[in-house]
């Protein structure tokens, strides 16, 4: 063993590793400072909810990666929950038709939305590198990517203290997915922090745990990258070149 950079750190230095990393957190992302300021427009606002629900659509498929990759019935146990959390039962309303309601309240159209017909191919490419990411990960792997909500409160508190000021235009019920998040990730970052810590141990392993959560903040980073190019500097891909008309594209 070499110095210090090949021990393993504590439970606690990896966690506190771990955290540092939230300095990358999207919530630092100009576009989602731009939110926070109030000085994004109507149709910057819908975009982002448009784009935003091919995540939320993609994570209980991701989870659901999750638990086809895990042996752990009582791992499995908990983890089912996240995917009842965002497709509901058919007595409750999951998170994915919450924010349906929250895109109805920016003035969306619903089907619209469902069709994803605003969805960005960069956002579309970030989100499907998560769920292929796991689908090819262990499951503690996987776990540990899902840790990017423990920075995830501080974001859906500042919507729902910011919205109803800055964006006294969405109907208040557009904030209850943001509200019923606040409770669901502290409890998802609770089980997710517990596999994390337990399963990578080694300073390698760590190493690589550091590597994963960097992976997902890309992810988050890169969405609203394309969001920004698109809606903030008017640069949609194919802005500045003629595109063939659908109907005479080969069928
Ligand atoms: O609404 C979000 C959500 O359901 C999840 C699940 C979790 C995961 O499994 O990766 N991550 C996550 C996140 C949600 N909302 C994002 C936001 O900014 O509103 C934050 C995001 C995350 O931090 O990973």
């Amino acid at each position: 063993m070499t110095g210090n950079r090949d021990k393993a750190w504590s439970p606690a230095l990896f966690e506190q590793q771990l955290r540092s990393l939230g300095a990358q957190y999207h919530i630092h992302h100009p576009f989602q400072q731009m939110m926070y300021e109030g000085t994004l427009t109507r149709e910057q606002i819908q975009g982002w909810v448009a784009n935003r629900y091919y995540y939320q659509i993609t994570i209980p498929r991701k989870d659901a990666t999750v638990l086809a990759n895990c042996p752990d019935r009582l791992i499995r146990q908990q983890w089912v929950q996240r995917i009842i959390d965002h497709d509901g039962t058919d007595g409750s309303d999951g998170g994915i038709e919450v924010w349906l309601r929250l895109a109805e309240a920016t003035g969306l159209d619903r089907q619209d939305v469902i069709d994803e017909k605003m969805v960005l191919p960069g956002v579309r490419f970030a989100v499907d590198a998560y769920i292929n990411f796991v689908a090819g990960a262990s499951w503690q792997e996987a776990a540990c990517s899902s840790l990017t909500e423990m920075f995830a409160p501080t974001i859906h508190k500042q919507r729902i203290s910011s919205w109803p000021e800055k964006y006294p235009w969405i109907e208040s019920q557009g904030l209850d997915y943001f509200k019923n998040r606040i409770k669901e990730a502290h409890r998802d970052v609770e089980h997710g922090l517990s596999i994390t810590l337990q399963h990578f141990t080694s300073r390698e392993q760590q190493d690589r745990a550091m590597q994963i959560l960097q992976f997902k903040l890309d992810v988050l980073w890169s969405m609203l990258d394309a969001m920004h190019m698109a809606y903030v500097h008017n640069m949609p891909p194919y802005f500045n070149v003629a595109t063939p008309a659908t109907d005479t594209l080969p069928s």
